[in-house]
């Protein structure tokens, strides 16, 4: 999988996406991540990514031109080819008026061959950039962030994890919170009794019939105590 981020603060993105799985995923060739500035795609003499909303009110707006050079340059097109490229790429603008990722998202994603991340920052981004060069519009919750950064690391984070391979045991992947409708039930490693808190007696028995029984049972707990919305409960 390739994974192309627009962005007007490419630092962002160095540590996060040099450690841990992600870091590995990329060392092992499983995906290749390219995080471009938008800037160096911005042509006039100031480099300017941004300018005042028409019709007035505050803050400021990202311009439209820097970001369909830099996306079309990248995939070395042009205007006459943007249908074609998104029949080829996911171009997703990461947007709190985007459409809320969830899980099945995140599957849906991970199996395109490559995703084009444009990060809007500021008040905004000039509309012509969802109208007429992405294919999606996400959002990673109902809450807004100063931008579309941590939401683009949040959405390669969920999808890199499913590419096979990535995470070592792929049971992981497939039994985990989400995927079967239901929160993940709670887990317990050694000591079995820290300062009196004792791992509950059904997981030491070695009765694994018992053991499944008693996690669903959790499981089914969790989730009606903090999201009887996955249930339809609410
Ligand atoms: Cl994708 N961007 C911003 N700025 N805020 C958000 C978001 C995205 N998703 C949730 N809040």
């Amino acid at each position: 999988m390739r994974i192309d981020i627009f962005t007007i603060f490419p630092r962002m993105f160095q540590s996060p996406f040099g450690e841990s799985l992600l870091g590995k995923a990329q060392e092992r060739g499983l995906v290749r991540i390219n995080v471009h500035d938008i800037r160096e795609y911005a042509l006039d003499k100031h480099r300017q990514v941004d300018d005042v909303p028409f019709g007035g009110g505050p803050g400021m707006v990202m311009k439209p031109e820097p970001i369909f050079k830099a996306v079309l340059s990248v995939y070395d097109c042009s205007f006459s080819d943007l249908e074609k490229l998104k029949k080829r790429v996911r171009v997703i603008l990461l947007t709190p008026r985007g459409k809320r990722l969830d899980q099945k998202l995140v599957h849906e994603l991970a199996n395109e061959e490559t995703l084009a991340l444009i990060c809007g920052r500021y008040e905004g981004i000039d509309e012509r950039v969802r109208e007429h060069l992405c294919t999606d519009s996400v959002s990673v919750g109902d809450y807004v962030l100063s931008g579309g950064e941590i939401a683009a690391m949040v959405l390669v984070d969920c999808v890199v994890r499913l590419i096979p391979g990535v995470v070592g045991n792929q049971e992981s992947v497939s039994e985990e919170s989400f995927t079967c409708g239901y929160l993940e039930y709670p887990q317990y490693t050694r000591p079995a009794d820290y300062r009196g808190w004792k791992v509950p007696e059904v997981l030491l028995g070695g009765n694994h019939q018992e053991i499944k029984r008693w996690r669903k049972e959790q499981a089914l707990k969790i989730t009606r105590e903090l999201r009887p919305d996955l249930l339809g409960e609410e």
